[in-house]
């Protein structure tokens, strides 16, 4: 994957070319576009939509409340029929073809798959044979997350992921659907960002199952790593060729002051917990690394975050594509391929997406010319979609969704996304945007 070549632009500098085979797409997860589910979060929803409303107003700034003016609605809580993907993604998919994307990443919901533990529901496997061979047909390599967060009911009822039986329970699921959609799929992907789960339901106890517990969030980290052990063992045994790993969010994390000691032993000590341990109990057991980037912190002892946070998305996330180069080079001595999975912000107006794309290419492509075998790209996300707790507000899509009509509108930074997937280089930094560590 080295042969890539800088070509002249029109003003003498060249355009950064990217290897050839390059993967371009998007990404998307059932429960936040699909609709119709019924597992563990669709419950916790209900339970929790007039909650997560009430606090809104203490929680978000005044300018994005008056932004977003539904997030103080229950009903933004609830996911519904999202954008009901589930029924339209011969669609969805045209229009990513549309945009020249030659890959896509999405997830499979357990709890349609196995509704009742043992049980397995052919027509839903059927359901997902139709969403891979309508990939196929325009072209797209398939990219599998086998879990996005979700549990069936039943798991639920065990435990959901403290349950002894998650890990095995999980390896049977994969090991089924794998072996009914194997033919379609080479890109598995177990688990989605396991150290968001611990993190948002386990420490901070945001998330279900709400638990603020270090013991159950140290035992979780124990029971997805497991789970993503034996998912990949069973995966192998059905094809040596399929390649399995799991998307592991990277922070980018700094100490706030780089003379301090005790900031830096912060740092280190914040970088093993997010971004090194969950590698390192999944050791052996990954063909390729799923790269999720969302986050820069600057670390300050005893575990403070300060982030400048001048330029931000409509979350208020700090926008710092320089971070994608450095968790990218910090991979590189795994010596395994490497896709980013997903990479992306909420931008409702649309001012910043195409900046915030163009400027993470050109850290990525920084990185691959100084070895770092990069592989592809998935913007997170294809469309606009349910951001869990946060609801409907936040508007990551390429592609507008209207959730009253669920009519589909391509946004303009698609447009300028989908220039760079088809000619597989992006225009060299302008002299004042040249990259600088
Ligand atoms: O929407 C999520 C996705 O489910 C997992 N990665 C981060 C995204 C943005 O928060």
């Amino acid at each position: 994957m080295d042969n890539f070549d800088k070509k002249n632009s029109s003003d003498g500098s060249k355009a950064l070319t990217f290897p050839a085979g390059f993967l371009w797409g998007a990404a998307t997860a059932a429960h936040q576009v699909e609709g119709g589910t019924n597992n563990d979060w669709t419950q916790w929803e209900k339970d929790n939509a007039e909650r997560l409303a009430k606090e809104a107003a203490g929680k978000w700034q005044t300018w994005q409340q008056e932004k977003f003016p539904e997030m103080l609605d229950p009903e933004n809580y609830i996911s519904g029929r999202a954008c009901d993907h589930y029924n339209r993604f011969e669609e969805d998919f045209d229009l990513a073809k549309s945009l020249d994307h030659n890959a896509h990443r999405f997830s499979i919901e357990w709890s349609r798959i196995e509704p009742e533990e043992g049980k397995f529901d052919e027509q839903e496997i059927e359901h997902y044979r139709h969403v891979l061979q309508a990939l196929r047909a325009r072209g797209m390599e398939p990219f599998v997350t086998l879990w996005h967060w979700t549990n069936p009911l039943w798991l639920e009822e065990k435990g959901g992921c403290e349950s002894k039986d998650f890990a095995c329970n999980f390896a049977y699921y994969s090991q089924y659907v794998v072996s009914k959609l194997g033919d379609l799929v080479n890109f598995w992907v177990t688990i989605n960002e396991p150290t968001s789960v611990i993190s948002n339901a386990y420490v901070s106890g945001n998330w279900p199952p709400q638990k603020k517990n270090i013991f159950a969030a140290q035992k979780v980290y124990r029971v997805l790593a497991d789970a993503h052990n034996q998912a990949y063992v069973e995966i192998k045994k059905i094809n040596q060729k399929f390649q399995v790993g799991f998307a592991n969010i990277l922070h980018f994390i700094e100490p706030l002051n780089s003379n301090s000691f005790f900031d830096r032993a912060t740092a280190k000590v914040f970088n093993y917990f997010v971004n090194r341990k969950f590698l390192k109990m999944t050791k052996n057991n990954n063909d390729f690394l799923a790269a999720q980037y969302y986050f820069h912190s600057r670390v300050k002892f005893p575990g403070k975050i300060k982030n400048d946070n001048k330029i931000i998305s409509d979350m208020g996330w700090e926008i710092y594509p320089e971070g994608i180069y450095h968790i990218l080079k910090n991979l590189k001595k795994y010596n395994l391929p490497i896709y980013v999975t997903e990479n992306g912000l909420a931008d409702v107006a649309d001012e910043k997406r195409a900046e915030f794309i163009k400027n993470h290419l050109i850290w990525i492509h920084r990185a691959i010319d100084e070895g770092v075998d990069v592989r592809g790209y998935f913007y997170w996300s294809l469309l606009d979609n349910f951001e869990w707790d946060k609801g409907f507000w936040p508007r990551f899509g390429l592609i507008e969704i209207d959730y009253k009509t669920l009519k589909r509108k391509i946004r303009p930074s698609a447009l300028e996304y989908a220039k760079i997937c088809k000619s597989n280089e992006i225009d060299p930094p302008r002299v004042d945007e040249r990259l600088s560590p």
